[in-house]
Order: C-alpha cells, then sequence, then structure tokens
C-alpha cells in the first residue's frame, strides 16, 4: 500500500483504488500509487484483469495543474500510462464523479470504461488555456471520429455518462452505488476476449483523411468563439493530426509539441491564475472555514423589475421559495411575466421542460408591500437606487423582519454602510451586488459593511455557490470592486475621442484586446440616455441625447445604424465630438497606434485596482481579476487587469500612467520599487 493507493484482490480481479483528496489529481503522489499498482499486478499471476477505481468524490479530476511549470518529479504521467497500456491484463476503469482531463486520458488509456449515471467524462483543458496532452486528442477521435472530437474537445464541457456511452466514451454503464462490484463483474466478462487498445483502431479515423476543409469549417463557424485563445487552434491542428497521421506514436509527438507551446505561453499561464483564482475569492481570511452559517429556506426579494427579476430567478431555480414584493400590482404582474418569457425561451432553447417552468413558478408568492416580508431568512432590496429610498426600505424592514433575518441591498454604489444605519441591526445588513442580467452573470459582489457580522458573511459567500455564482468580498466604497476599477476606463474613453481617436479607433482597439465591445458600441447598445441620465456637466453623451440621438435604439449614437443594425462611423456624431473639443479647447492630435489606445484605457483600470487593494476595498489582487473578467468580460487569457499588468510589468504602467497625467496609486510604486508583483508574490 502506497500512501495514495490500496491494492486489493478479488478472486482474480486486482482493484486498485486510488484515494488522493481532494479531487484525485495526477499529481506525484497518485503517479507513484498507480505506477506501483500496476506494476505489482503485473507480475501477480493470481491476477488475471484489473479494475481501477477512486476513492472519495470523484475519479481522477485530470493532471495537478500546480505542477505545471515546475520540475518533474518521480514518475510521469506519460511513463505510467504506457505500463498500463502495454500491460497484458484487460484493466477496466471505474468512474464516478468527473474523469476529467488527465482523469478521462488515463480512462482511455484503459482498456475499458464502466461509469455509474451520475458520472461525467470530459477534456475541459481549453478551459486552462491547454489541450489535452496525455494522448486525449489522438485517441478520443478514434473512438467518436473527429467531428465529434473537435466539439468536445474545444468546448471542455463535460458529458454526462449515459451520452457518452452512446458515443463509445464509456463502454457500459454500473449501478450508481455498485460501481465497483459491476466493474468486477464486467471484467470477468472481458477475460477471454482479445485485448483492444484504442491507440490501434482507425475506423473512426480513416474516413476523414485527406479532408482538410473539415477543419477550415470549423475554425469559420467558430471564429467568434475561439477569437483570441490559442488552445482552440492547437486543439484543431491536434485532431487533424490524430487522422492525418496514421502512426499513432508519431501523432502523439505531434501532439505533444503543441501541448508545449500552450503551456509555455502566457494565455495558458493567465487561465490557469484565473482557475484558482475562482476558487480562492471564498477564503476570506478572519472569515474562518468553520463559521456557522444561517440557513436560508425562503428569500424575499423586493422590486420585480429587470434586476429583481433576474434575482429572483437564481433562487427559484434551486428550489427555494421567493416572496416577490412590489407596491403596485401592474409592476408585479409585469415582472413575473417576464420570469416567465425568459423561463419559457430556455424550454425553446430545449435546455428545460415546460413541467419545470411550472415548478419554478409556483415557487414564486407575490405580494404588494413590505409587509409579506416578516418570516423571510433573507430579503433582498432591489429598489430605485438612491439613499434616501433605500434607507427608508431598511428602515421599514427592522421593524417588519423577524430577528435573525438577513438584510441585504442590491446596491450599485451607493455606502452600504449608511444604509445599514437605518436599521437597529447593522450586523445582519450586507451588500449583495448582482450584476445584470442577474440569472446569467456569474459575478456576485458581497459587500461587508463595518458590521455585518461574520456569520452573515460566511452565509452569503456559501448561498453564491449554491446559486451558482462566484462571490467576492468587497468592503465599501463608490462603485465597489467591478464598476469602481472599470469606471476610468469610461472617462479616458471619453477624454480621448476629443483628442484625435475616433469612437470607431478605441472601440476597434479595446475589442482586439479582447472585450465583447468597445465603449462606444456598448453605450449605443444600452442606449445614451440610459447611461447619460445622471449627467449634469455638459457631454459629448449629453449633446448627443439633445439631438435626440439615443443610440441603437433611435437615430444612432456614436454610430449611424441601418435597418441591420449595422454600425458605421457616424459624421454627425464626428462633427459633435469635434464641437465639444473646440468648446474645451483641446486641439486634435490625430489618430494614435492600438497600443497607446490600450494603455491609455487600460493602465487607469490597474491604478484604480491598487488603490482597490491598498484600501482593503478588495483582499487580493486575484480577486480583482475575477470581478472584472466575470462582471465586464475582461479577456480570461489575459488574466484580468492585475495578472496583465504583471506580464507587462509594474515600471511601464506607472510610466505609462505619468504620461497621462494620472498619479500612480501608492502601492503600484512600493510594489514596482520592490520588484514585486500583484500576482506572482
Ligand atoms: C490536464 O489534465 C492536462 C493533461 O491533459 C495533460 C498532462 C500532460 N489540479 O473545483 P473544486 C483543487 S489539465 C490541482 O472546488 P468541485 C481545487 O483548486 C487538468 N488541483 O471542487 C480546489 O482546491 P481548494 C484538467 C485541483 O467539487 C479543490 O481541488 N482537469 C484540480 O466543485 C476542489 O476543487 C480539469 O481542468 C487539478 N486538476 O469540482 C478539471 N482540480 O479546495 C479541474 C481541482 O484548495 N477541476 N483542484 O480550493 C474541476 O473542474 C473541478 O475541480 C471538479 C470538482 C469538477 C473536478
Amino acid at each position: 500500500m502506497s500512501e495514495a493507493g490500496t491494492y486489493t484482490v478479488e478472486d482474480g480481479i486486482g482493484i486498485i483504488m486510488i484515494d488522493s483528496p481532494p479531487v484525485n489529481a495526477l499529481g506525484f503522489k497518485t503517479r507513484v500509487a498507480l505506477d506501483e499498482g500496476f506494476r505489482k499486478f503485473a507480475a501477480d499471476d493470481s491476477v488475471q484483469a484489473i479494475v481501477l477505481i477512486c476513492g472519495g468524490r470523484t475519479f481522477f479530476a485530470g493532471a495537478d495543474i500546480s505542477e505545471f511549470g515546475k520540475p518533474p518529479q518521480g514518475p510521469g504521467l506519460h511513463e505510467v500510462f504506457n505500463i498500463i497500456e502495454n500491460g497484458a491484463k484487460p484493466v477496466v476503469a471505474a468512474i464516478h464523479g468527473t474523469a476529467l482531463g488527465g482523469g478521462y486520458e488515463l480512462a482511455l488509456i484503459c482498456h475499458y470504461r464502466i461509469a455509474v449515471p451520475s458520472a461525467k467524462v470530459g477534456l475541459p483543458e481549453v478551459n486552462l488555456g491547454l489541450l489535452p496532452g496525455a494522448g486525449g486528442t489522438q485517441r478520443l477521435p478514434r473512438i467518436v471520429g473527429v467531428e465529434k472530437a473537435l466539439e468536445i474537445v474545444t468546448t471542455g464541457a463535460p458529458v454526462p455518462a449515459r451520452k457518452a456511452l452512446d458515443m463509445g466514451m464509456i463502454d457500459a454503464l454500473a449501478e450508481e452505488d455498485r460501481l465497483k462490484d459491476d466493474a468486477v463483474a464486467f471484467a470477468r466478462t472481458m477475460l477471454d476476449k482479445p485485448l483492444v487498445r484504442v491507440r490501434d483502431r482507425q475506423d473512426k479515423v480513416a474516413p476523414s483523411r485527406g479532408h482538410p476543409e473539415i477543419y477550415a469549417d470549423f475554425l469559420k463557424k467558430n471564429a467568434r468563439a475561439f477569437r483570441g485563445f490559442k488552445a482552440p487552434f492547437n486543439i484543431v491542428k491536434a485532431i487533424e493530426a490524430s487522422a492525418e497521421i496514421e502512426d499513432f506514436d508519431k501523432g502523439l509527438a505531434r501532439e505533444a509539441e503543441l501541448f508545449q507551446e500552450l503551456v509555455a505561453s502566457t494565455e495558458s499561464a493567465a487561465q490557469r491564475y484565473y482557475f484558482f483564482a475562482e476558487r480562492e475569492t471564498s477564503k476570506v481570511p478572519d472569515v474562518p472555514a468553520a463559521t456557522p452559517t444561517i440557513p436560508v429556506k425562503t428569500v424575499g426579494v423586493i422590486g420585480a423589475g429587470t434586476m429583481g427579476g433576474g434575482i429572483t430567478m437564481n433562487f427559484l431555480n434551486i428550489g427555494v421559495p421567493v416572496t416577490l414584493v412590489e407596491m403596485k400590482q401592474e409592476a408585479l404582474d409585469r415582472g413575473i411575466a417576464v420570469i416567465r418569457r425568459n423561463y419559457e425561451n430556455t424550454v425553446a432553447k430545449g435546455r428545460m421542460t415546460a413541467e419545470q417552468v411550472e415548478q419554478r413558478m409556483a415557487l414564486i408568492t407575490p405580494a404588494l408591500g413590505l409587509d409579506a416580508l416578516a418570516e423571510a431568512d433573507l430579503v433582498i432590496e432591489a429598489v430605485f437606487e438612491e439613499i434616501g429610498v433605500k434607507q427608508q426600505v431598511f428602515g421599514q424592514l427592522d421593524t417588519i423582519c423577524k430577528p435573525g433575518a438577513i438584510l441585504a441591498s442590491n446596491t450599485s454604489f451607493l455606502d452600504l454602510d449608511a444604509i445599514a444605519a437605518a436599521t437597529s441591526r447593522p450586523e445582519w445588513v450586507i451588500g449583495l451586488h448582482f450584476f445584470s442580467p442577474a440569472n446569467v452573470m456569474r459575478l456576485l459582489e458581497v459587500v461587508r459593511g463595518e458590521k455585518t457580522a461574520i456569520e452573515v458573511i460566511a452565509t452569503a459567500m456559501k448561498l453564491a455557490r449554491q446559486i451558482g455564482k462566484v462571490p467576492v468580498l468587497a468592503g465599501v466604497c463608490h462603485g465597489f470592486i467591478a464598476n469602481r476599477i472599470m469606471s476610468p476606463r469610461g472617462r479616458q474613453a471619453d477624454a480621448l475621442i476629443l483628442e484625435g481617436p475616433t469612437p470607431a479607433e478605441v472601440d476597434k482597439a479595446l475589442y482586439d484586446y479582447g472585450f465583447a465591445m468597445g465603449p462606444f458600441q456598448m453605450i449605443d447598445l444600452v442606449g445614451l440616455d440610459v447611461i447619460g441620465r445622471d449627467e449634469i456637466e455638459r457631454s459629448v453623451r449629453g449633446d448627443l441625447v439633445k439631438i435626440d440621438r439615443l443610440g441603437q435604439k433611435k437615430n444612432g449614437g456614436y454610430y449611424d445604424y441601418d435597418e441591420k443594425r449595422n454600425a458605421t462611423p457616424s459624421p454627425v456624431a464626428a462633427e459633435l465630438i469635434a464641437d465639444f473639443a473646440r468648446y474645451k479647447g483641446i486641439n486634435s492630435s490625430g489618430s494614435l497606434p492600438a497600443e497607446e489606445i490600450v494603455a491609455r484605457l487600460l493602465y487607469p483600470v490597474v491604478n484604480e485596482g491598487a488603490k482597490v487593494l491598498e484600501e482593503g476595498i478588495a483582499i487580493r489582487a486575484s480577486d480583482i481579476d475575477v470581478a472584472a473578467i466575470l462582471g465586464y468580460n475582461w479577456p480570461v487569457y489575459t488574466g484580468g487587469p492585475m495578472f496583465w499588468a504583471d506580464t507587462i510589468g509594474l515600471p511601464k504602467i506607472i510610466a505609462g500612467l505619468e504620461a497621462i497625467g494620472i498619479e500612480p496609486a501608492a502601492l503600484l510604486r512600493t510594489m514596482a520599487t520592490e520588484g514585486k508583483t500583484f500576482t506572482r508574490g
């Protein structure tokens, strides 16, 4: 018995049981245990076949991501895989939980795969900016064919067991709680059969040989989804090699070459960093993991508008009843109708059944007035963003809600402490800042007030995960983390178009950086009157609104639009911008290279991130990156603003800020002087 493995024999069938918590990643310890187990059973004449099974919550979750970039230790993955594949005895992988990445590649090395119905298998390396580098790109096409393999590996989506069985990704289903016994029985039935190795199969790949158009078409069809990433392109090349290169070992060599290219890339380093960053957000230094949480069995949501409706859906989706409160019947009816319509759209896409819609809708209790919230465990307020209104609501909640209820505000900018002060129980008040659309966006900023109790924080962090969000803890300040750090980008964009670059040039620079759209395209999309309504001073946006240019919805905005909503640069907007620049006394100095536009717009975001960190609003730099990536679609392959700043170098960021007259944050200066980085220690 090694540290992570136990080896037993049941009537001629050797059972290798690996248990390496939390997820049986194929790290050093696990590889040693596998190596030992397979060598032992190869040498044991009483063993006729081998079952490979895992303890704990899952089959192998893949290579140990934390080992990438470090010197290799102990037996390598390929070495262990060779022993298994070249052994003379049939090996059955017995899968529960998830067999992912190197974990599923290990299952593909085995001669047979059996899984419980709740299991999932897949190759999610693409999400880490990698490709399956332990033979997955060569073996999977040999089972499912090139076309399906392209889809499975470039999306990285895990495939449920039943579907995997239909496709041949597994060979049999076991009963849910009889995996080991069923696997042993299955192994017995294979004793007399000739050993089939996936590597020797040609039938599924041969028909695709000599058809380069398969890959060209696939890339064309997915151009939008793959933009900016490196991994999907290497994956496509590797899968093409599985068909084109008949010699399996040469195909493997091609895979290794393409894998190495990715491992060494900044994109993959950023995505691997992000993998851990997303999981790290739940760890709050002064809220220990053992902090008791408050059971949340019923939720109240105040406001049935877009925000309140979206928030409500999150709880309905996990079966928690919601009392939805409005002040007027029409508003309530409208809000509930929108929720129903959203669900029905999901049904139309085949992702939900009509029955599930009814189950969810039945969990809503519509109510007029706050009195209906007396028994709710958690109340989330999503009313008009105005401090007086919020304070009034919280003052009332204080008198209505039961003791021990969590009172949450969905404010995006306001002072949570001032809201909490309207109650006699500020320890129970917290911010739950959802991003719109609240049923879709994965970021949830959990805002901690000066007096918020740690049990309330622990409950919010846990609940966030239950509703499928990634919680990022923020302190109280104007805009919290995501909105605050991103606001300088908008200010710089507004200033820049007065100096020469056009809105189209600014948007293109950010699009090419990796954002889904630039700030002016975004404003035109949501409507200039929506974003520009608070503006007091004269501005380009205000001037556009004055002449009734409201964006895509009316007369165009920064761009003109044809009837299909295709944008073209607007001469009217250009004239108006030039006029405003004259009014401000700014002379145009012409367009700028994209790199300078990006620096001008995004270095100030890094600077604001540094301030958020030095003020203690964010606990760690990686939380800021998670907030930017999930809240603003900052391209994940750059790692977010703070990781990106580290790749550029902090001295260069400081110089860039000074060049545009922005004072670098003190933290930025000290870190640069001390040669430190935000995300790499
Ligand atoms: C690969 O296989 C490359 C090969 O093709 C080629 C090699 C040559 N490594 O997510 P959770 C940690 S690349 C190290 O909260 P869940 C995780 O950080 C790999 N650590 O649990 C967390 O730590 P902590 C391809 C890992 O139940 C803890 O385990 N595989 C790894 O919600 C619990 O994780 C993947 O991309 C890992 N591979 O979900 C699969 N995986 O507790 C990645 C997890 O300290 N993993 N940890 O915060 C997952 O998708 C999920 O973790 C899984 C469980 C679905 C398995």
